[in-house]
Formats: C-alpha cells, sequence, structure tokens
C-alpha cells in the first residue's frame, strides 16, 4: 500500500475530493498552510493500493491547475535610510506538490 500526501490550493480541494469519492477512493482532508506564502491550502491524504497510484495521480492532474499568486511575505528591500519596505514578487503554485510514501501497515478497527 501506498500513502499520497497531494499539497494542493484551497481553490481545487472541492473538486478534487468530489472526483476522486466518484472513484472510490478514500481521502482524508487537511487544512494545512504554505511555508512560504504563509497562506491557506489544502492537504489530501489518500491512502491506496501500489496499482492505482497512477489513477489517482491523473485525477489530481486533471483537478488541479497553476496560478500566479503575489506575496510579500518575508521579503523586504534595504532602503537608504535604514528602512526595509516590503516588495511584491508572483510567484507560480503548481497545480499540486505530491509525496508518494510506503505504507508499513494500514490497521482498521
Ligand atoms: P508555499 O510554501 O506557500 O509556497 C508557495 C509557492 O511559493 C511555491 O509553489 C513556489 O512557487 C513558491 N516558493 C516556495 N518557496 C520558495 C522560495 N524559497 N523561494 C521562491 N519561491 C518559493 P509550489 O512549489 O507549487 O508549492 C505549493 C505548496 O506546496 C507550498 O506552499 C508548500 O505548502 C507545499 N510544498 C511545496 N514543496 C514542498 C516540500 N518540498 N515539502 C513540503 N511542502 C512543500
Amino acid at each position: 500500500m501506498k500513502m499520497i500526501i497531494a499539497i494542493i490550493q484551497d481553490e481545487d480541494a472541492n473538486k478534487l475530493s468530489d472526483d476522486l469519492a466518484t472513484n472510490n477512493y478514500r481521502v482524508t482532508k487537511l487544512a494545512t498552510t504554505g511555508g512560504f506564502l504563509k497562506a491557506g491550502n489544502t492537504t489530501m491524504l489518500i491512502g491506496v493500493d501500489v496499482d492505482k497510484v497512477k489513477h489517482v495521480i491523473d485525477i489530481i492532474e486533471r483537478n488541479c491547475s497553476s496560478r500566479t499568486k503575489v506575496t510579500t511575505s518575508g521579503l523586504a528591500a534595504p532602503w537608504p535610510n535604514g528602512a526595509y519596505v516590503p516588495y511584491p514578487i508572483e510567484v507560480t503554485v503548481g497545480g499540486a506538490t505530491i509525496f508518494v510514501l510506503d505504507v508499513d501497515q494500514f490497521i482498521k478497527i
């Protein structure tokens, strides 16, 4: 068995969980926060048999889009008067960041 951990954007979360449920996959959805943007995102935990990993990744791919976001968090330019002024940068946030882990044991009681 494998554990797929997918970090996705909040905007795609409902569409993705509906599609996974329609295809009979079980999902746990966590409300998470990205370390760089310090904005909310969604992490999905999906436990599946090894032969289903590709299908799940295909489902994630068709439901999650890349988007451009603007942030000023943690970024500041030094000014001549010694002040640090935040400046915006644009980042492309991926459709999904996916980790596939081996599951040692799966127990349901
Ligand atoms: P955040 O950490 O909020 O990052 C959002 C986006 O900001 C990233 O999109 C990337 O485009 C940019 N970014 C992140 N760190 C950066 C840096 N040090 N310098 C410049 N730009 C940076 P994604 O790469 O698509 O990541 C989306 C979210 O997925 C991340 O949100 C984070 O929550 C998670 N993530 C990505 N890679 C990860 C990893 N290796 N381990 C754990 N979580 C990860």
